[in-house]
């Protein structure tokens, strides 16, 4: 048998298994209408909620929020785009950290534009080197390029421009928003204490980990961005690389106002099947990382069978809208495989709501892109999003909102 601690890369090794049914609820009846996805989309997120990601408190569902702009930037990327860095704060929680959303959008654009929204790993400051941005203040991982101290320095300006091709997205008309995740939770183990945990107390049994609270922290910007003059609040599309391609994948499946589902090789608890044990499991995650889930998904730990979901059917929670999920050829920790078909096997949902899901019953070649309403891709490559990605991500936009 292949323990949680060592990863298995072998196929062959892959344990038997049966994924539960997106299209049947748990007493057993099949879901045959559009109207019983609606409930049995319920039951799916209770169980996502109350098994994997956490339950988000009732207080931190309904935070009222207020925006400031506090910077504004007409001539970003020599004039192409303009700049805004925008605080949104809990005006019922003045405890809570600010979110530090940066929006950039095309100059001089005709009128609202799409947006892609994501989180970022170490703050909007690594997203462009333009020394204008603020350099974010709060606490960082200790390993990012230019950290020091967990702190930001201005060595760290620009450093994930790779994984943000800013002037292509905003040459293509697109908008991207952008926040760090840890100025909603700072990535590590204090027992739930502190960022929004902190505001809006330790977890009960069952609550939001840190996942769950990038993922409600996605939808904070969303509701500001909704209303925003420069951004179409009804074409902005959730991205996420990684972890954060896991928040990206439950934010989206939460809250439908997410026109657009993008998942960059996120994994174990993200769009990899769990059940595969194939590459990180779910006991290696849970042992890495024990802030990421809640305390109950530690019960599925090398017993992924028992678990009442698999990542499927968080993929199928984003129907009908457009979802994609894409892998890397050489991420094997991320189980490219189980990643392809967690696309495939979300696309009867796809089929009962009349729209066409991956469309291929095999994993496509690396470097071909392929779908309908669910789109894949396997880039060649390692772990990391790249603009190879970012322009399949475009494509696939142009397609479903023009
Ligand atoms: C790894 C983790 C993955 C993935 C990755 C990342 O250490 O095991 O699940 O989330 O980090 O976020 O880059």
């Amino acid at each position: 048998m292949i323990r949680a601690q060592e990863a298995n890369y072998d196929e062959t090794k892959v344990p038997d298994h049966t994924l539960p049914d997106p299209l049947r609820f748990e007493d057993g009846r099949k879901v045959e209408t559009p109207e019983q996805w609606r409930e049995r989309r319920e039951e799916l997120l209770g169980l996502f909620s109350e098994h994997v990601y956490g339950r988000v408190p009732e207080m931190a569902e309904g935070a009222r929020l207020a925006a400031e702009v506090i910077k504004e930037i007409p001539d970003f990327l020599n004039g192409a785009a303009v700049l805004r860095e925008v605080r949104l704060s809990f005006p019922d929680h003045p405890d809570a950290t600010a979110l530090d959303l940066l929006l950039v959008t095309p100059a001089g654009a005709d009128g609202p534009v799409p947006v892609f929204l994501g989180l970022s790993f170490f703050g909007n400051h690594t997203v462009h080197p333009d020394p204008r941005i603020t350099l974010n203040p709060r606490w960082m991982r200790e390993g990012g390029d230019g950290v020091e101290n967990n702190r930001a320095t201005d060595a760290a300006r620009g450093t994930a421009s790779g994984r943000w091709p800013l002037e292509m997205i905003i040459g293509r008309g697109y908008g991207l928003a952008t926040l760090y995740c840890g100025d909603i939770d700072p990535d590590f183990d204090d027992g739930f204490k502190n960022g929004i945990h902190e505001v809006f107390g330790e977890p009960e049994p069952g609550q939001w980990g840190t996942i769950a609270s990038w993922s409600w922290g996605l939808s904070r910007a969303l509701d500001y961005l909704a209303d925003h003059k420069q951004v179409d609040g009804k074409k902005v599309a959730v991205i996420g690389h990684s972890r954060l391609g896991k928040a990206s994948l439950w934010a989206g499946a939460r809250d439908e106002r997410f026109a657009i589902v993008i998942s960059n090789n996120s994994g174990c608890g993200g769009a990899a099947l769990s059940r595969r044990a194939f590459g990180e499991t779910v006991g290696r995650i849970n042992t890495s990382f024990p802030h990421w889930f809640n305390d109950r998904f530690k019960k599925y730990n090398e017993n992924e069978a028992a678990l009442p979901v698999d990542q499927h059917q968080l993929i199928a929670l984003a129907a009908p809208r457009p979802v994609y999920v894409a892998s890397a050829s050489d991420d094997s920790w991320a189980d490219p495989r189980g990643e392809f078909l967690a696309a495939k096997h979300a696309g009867p949902v796809y089929a009962l709501l009349g729209e066409e899901g991956l469309g291929v019953e095999d994993m496509p070649e690396v470097g071909e892109a392929k779908g309908g309403h669910i789109g894949y891709h396997l880039r060649k490559g390692g772990h990391g999003i790249e603009a190879w990605d970012w322009e399949r991500y475009l494509d696939f936009a142009d397609r479903h909102f023009k």
